[in-house]
């Protein structure tokens, strides 16, 4: 089912309703049909004058004709009309590129996995035992600089504080320590993870936070990570690998129900904005082989405090 918040929920939502009623109708007809005339319920032998190759024109009703011409007429004119809407919404709206709320990123698929790469700068953070808000990150020219609220500080009286970023690892004093940047390499390339723990006098560790930042260039396999209640943009492409060919893909992202094909030499966009933290599935929508169901991408929707704009 596509997400509440989306054009297609709706959508959904009346197609399914407006088939329930055509079944009603149509199959209560029918039964009724069935049923009352059946064989031995009317045995007036000269009901049907049938002759065959001959169209029974007494028993025509040109007002049910009309009836049958302008309800269908009706309902799909109006079905087409709602999925318009849908289409103008994929289509005609399309992001601007060069604004800040817009996240570009490249998709490609190969037989059978998907890459994505990232052309923007984008930093997460993930809630652990620290209350949300109480680790604040700042990022300066030498490094990033931690610091712990005090309320988390009397919480783990007794602790050390410490972050750790690519094996570097800084003692916090007084609620603050930076990371270096030249010697952790946090924030500077790739997928980099700066973990800030407490850890007590038997030296066990709890985990207080969590700062992820990825740099744009870094492409990642059958996962991604999205800035929520951003302009999502993916610029789309299908390339062969090994000795596998390029074939035809289609991006499925089932959350925001749009689907766009990748089709070698041929760059295809797509677009939608998350409205709501968590994980999805993309899946491959269009049979490229046979390896084709397992082209499943996970899609980790996050609250970005930074990122959209390289
Ligand atoms: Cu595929």
């Amino acid at each position: 089912m596509p997400a509440e918040y989306t054009v297609f929920a709706s959508l959904y939502a009346e197609f399914i309703f407006l088939s329930i009623l055509v079944a009603l109708f149509v199959f209560g007809w029918l039964a009724y049909t069935v049923l009352v005339h059946r064989q031995g319920v009317n045995q007036n032998a000269n009901l049907e004058k049938l002759t065959p190759g001959t169209f029974p024109k007494e028993r025509d009703n040109m007002k049910a004709e009309i009836a049958w011409f302008i309800g269908p007429i009706i309902l799909i004119g109006y079905l087409t009309f709602l999925a318009w809407g849908s289409t103008i919404t994929m289509w005609a709206n399309q992001p601007d590129p060069n604004a800040a709320s817009t996240f570009d990123m490249d998709v490609t698929a190969y037989q059978w996995y998907w890459e994505f790469e990232y052309n923007e700068d984008m930093t997460w953070e993930e809630t652990h035992a620290a209350p949300q808000g109480t680790i604040t990150f700042t990022n300066g020219t030498e490094g990033v600089t931690v610091f712990i609220w005090e309320s988390v500080r009397d919480e783990f009286a007794n602790h050390t504080f410490q972050a750790e970023a690519g094996g570097d690892i800084v003692e916090i004093i007084d609620g603050s320590g930076m990371v270096s940047g030249e010697s952790s390499n946090h924030r500077k390339s790739g997928h980099s993870v700066l973990t800030v723990s407490a850890i007590n006098s038997n030296g066990d560790e709890t985990i207080l936070g969590i700062q992820h930042h990825v740099a744009a260039g870094f492409s990642s396999i059958n996962e991604v990570w999205l800035p929520n209640e951003m302009d999502i943009v993916w610029h789309m492409n299908s390339m062969p690998i090994g000795d596998n060919p390029a074939v035809l893909h289609s991006a499925f992202p089932i959350e925001y129900a749009n689907k766009e094909d990748l089709v070698p030499n041929i760059e295809t966009t797509m677009f939608f904005t998350p409205q709501d933290v968590g994980d999805f599935e993309m899946v491959c929508a269009e049979y490229c082989g046979q390896q084709h169901s397992v082209m499943v991408a996970t899609m980790h929707v996050v609250d970005s405090t930074q990122g959209g704009v390289a």
